[in-house]
């Protein structure tokens, strides 16, 4: 008889010997990442070779964000030295320098193609200057965690998604002893030059850095030179046509646009289920916007149009309890909806109650800590709310109430992020319905503010199901291998910011635009993004986040077409991230439409093997 329990089965050891050396080189798949050529702009290229780029005035000076006296007085040194000029790297005199040494530091949440960003720094500086990592991000810079990176680690990294070679975390950097820490890092390791890969944040930190290690760092009285590099999968470090997006944004929404799109193909398969996804991004929709224009959903909410129309809750709640019953009439009992991560907070009405929940918490403190239920706290806190909060506090399922009066971060805010809005809302979406089914007179009619539908219709809707799944899609898409594109922009990021720490240059963010026509190599004075914010009762200088404009083309192209997506299942499946072939040179369509390009084409210059087999 045949032993089909396998207990006999014997692997061929050519196969084992494989799967061995897969085992120590990574996946099939990061090997032949690996190996994929990048595009390198033309600048930084001189008889096939790779060489960094000197800079000049691009003849370009922004508006400063803030005003220029205020500017003078916290940047003076900073101002005098950069401005508001941009410049734009030139082929010519390209800077010749030895033994510079240069620290590179990740800071804030992963995004695709920071790995990229160390290759291109590293070959800009070449054998002559050394590249320092710092390990864990600002939190390992204050301890001192540095390493060499050599050449030898670049085919190890070279387009790998994460962060993981070198580590990051949140810490920010504030206080006077942590800025004279990083001072005395600095004087410990030589550092000449810091690096700073990060967002809006850490940006703002990178000027402010840049200001105090401006002089008299070394004991010849040289300074130490700061500049960053946009990353963020948010999106919303941009500066108009100068800096069309951050790196990292193009990998997580088509990592998201793929996810979303199989889910549109299933609810058009299987015909039975509403799924209510929430969408990392934290407050700007620009990844909600992408995700939308990329797979036309059956509702999309852009937290700036709530904003800005100051829209309820419960409106919000209408509208999806809208599209349902209008699809339901027609036997259609499936659809998508996209939920931005920070539309929480800008629901006006819960952006006060948010801000008076956390005040009233911050304040009593103590005394709630001597009350031991929970029911004792919340009697407390809604007690010293207004009645406009308390009623919508009533109004929210109690998971959520509970959520809302607990959960503090180490600010005392309220972590948003954390709330599951996607389940908030199917929460409130299905007692709406239920109270529309039971009494539809009062909810459908030939009324403007009411849902025109045949009695037949209204009998569909009624007998119809609400089935829902739920899906929070946020950390999938930050650490994937990057895009193309991402592979490519943050290549040449890291050549440009390697350009201008060989040239000297402070106090400035890399920039790349023209990403539709070989690539234009930009630098743009970090004081000149600076403006005052009014943050946890303090004033203090940040670089503004950018939000979705209402006015952007990609915002009109959105709601021109939402009511047909609506109504109609015209979704799309982007499918999986492409690395070779025609699609793997698409840009988000997002920043192609606003930066009025006339393809979803990105062009960075020829491609180029990077490392040698
Ligand atoms: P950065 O702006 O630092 O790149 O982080 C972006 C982000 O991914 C947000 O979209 C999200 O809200 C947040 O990080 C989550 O952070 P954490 O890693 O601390 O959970």
């Amino acid at each position: 008889m045949r032993d089909i329990s396998g207990a006999s089965w014997v692997a061929s050891p050519e196969l084992i010997r494989f799967c061995e050396s897969v085992e120590k080189n990574g996946s099939l798949f990061e090997r032949e990442m690996r190996k994929l050529s990048i595009p390198v702009i033309d600048l930084f290229l001189e008889e096939g070779r790779i060489v960094p780029a000197s800079f000049e005035f691009s003849g370009e000076n922004l508006d400063a964000a803030e005003d220029v006296s205020r500017i003078l007085k916290a940047f003076p040194n900073l101002y005098s030295a950069t401005g508001c000029r941009v410049l734009k790297a030139s082929g010519r005199d390209r800077p010749v320098v030895t033994g510079r040494r240069v620290a590179v530091i990740f800071s804030g949440g992963p995004a695709a193609g920071g790995h990229n960003v160390l290759v291109g720094l590293k070959m800009a500086l070449g054998v002559d200057n050394t590249l320092l990592g710092v390990r864990n991000g600002p939190k390992g810079l204050l301890a001192g965690e540095l390493f060499e990176i050599r050449e030898s680690d670049l085919a190890q990294i070279i387009n790998t998604g994460g962060f993981a070679f070198m580590g990051t975390d949140r810490t920010k950097i504030k206080t006077k002893d942590q800025f004279d820490q990083v001072e005395a890092v600095c004087r410990d390791q030589r550092i000449d030059c810091l690096v700073i890969v990060g967002g809006d944040d850490s940006n703002t930190n990178a000027a402010v850095l840049a200001e105090h290690l401006f002089q008299n760092v070394h004991s010849d009285g040289r300074g130490v030179q700061v500049l960053g590099v946009p990353k963020t999968i948010d999106g919303d470090l941009q500066v108009g046509d100068l800096l069309p997006i951050s790196f990292g944004f193009d990998t997580a929404t088509k990592t998201y646009s793929e996810m979303v799109g199989n889910i549109l193909q299933d609810t058009l398969s299987s015909r039975k289920y509403w799924h209510f996804v929430k969408l990392m991004g934290r407050s700007a929709t620009h990844v909600g916007l992408e995700v939308a224009l990329q797979t036309r959903p059956t509702v999309a909410f852009i937290s700036e149009e709530i904003a800005e129309k100051r829209l309820s809750l419960s409106q919000i709640v209408d509208t999806i309890c809208r599209a349902v019953a209008r699809r339901a009439a027609r036997g259609m009992n499936y659809g998508v909806v996209l939920i931005p991560e920070g539309l929480i907070e800008f629901i006006p009405e819960m952006k006060t109650l948010i801000s008076e929940l956390n005040e009233v918490i911050a304040s009593s403190s103590e005394l709630l800590l001597d009350l031991d239920t929970i029911a004792e706290k919340k009697e407390f806190i809604l007690g010293r709310i207004s009645e406009d909060s308390a009623k919508l506090m009533a109004t929210l399922p109690d998971e959520f109430e509970d959520m809302l009066l607990l959960d503090r971060d180490s600010h005392g805010n309220l972590k948003v992020s954390q709330i599951p809005t996607e389940k908030l809302l199917i929460e409130m979406v299905s007692a709406r319905l239920r109270e529309m089914k039971a009494n539809p007179d009062l909810f459908i009619g030939e009324r403007d503010d009411r849902i025109n539908l045949t009695p037949e219709e209204v009998k569909r809707f009624v007998e119809s199901k609400f089935a829902t799944n739920s899906h929070f899609f946020g950390y999938e898409g930050r650490c994937g291998a990057p895009t193309r594109f991402d592979a490519a922009y943050t290549f040449n990021l890291g050549l440009l910011v390697g350009s201008l720490a060989l040239a000297g240059k402070t106090g400035y963010i890399a920039a790349i635009n023209a990403l539709d026509r070989g690539g234009q190599a930009l630098a743009i004075p970090l004081v000149g993004l600076i403006h005052m914010e009014h943050r946890q009762g303090k004033d203090e200088f940040v670089i503004e986040k950018t939000m979705v404009k209402m006015d952007s083309p990609a915002f009109k192209f959105f709601i021109e077409n939402r009511e047909r997506w609506a109504t109609e299942d015209c979704s799309a499946s982007p499918g999986p991230r492409q690395l070779w072939g025609p699609v793997s040179s698409q840009l988000p369509m997002l920043i192609a439409l606003n930066q009025g390009y006339n393809s979803l084409k990105f062009d960075l210059g020829e491609e180029r093997k990077i490392i040698s087999d």
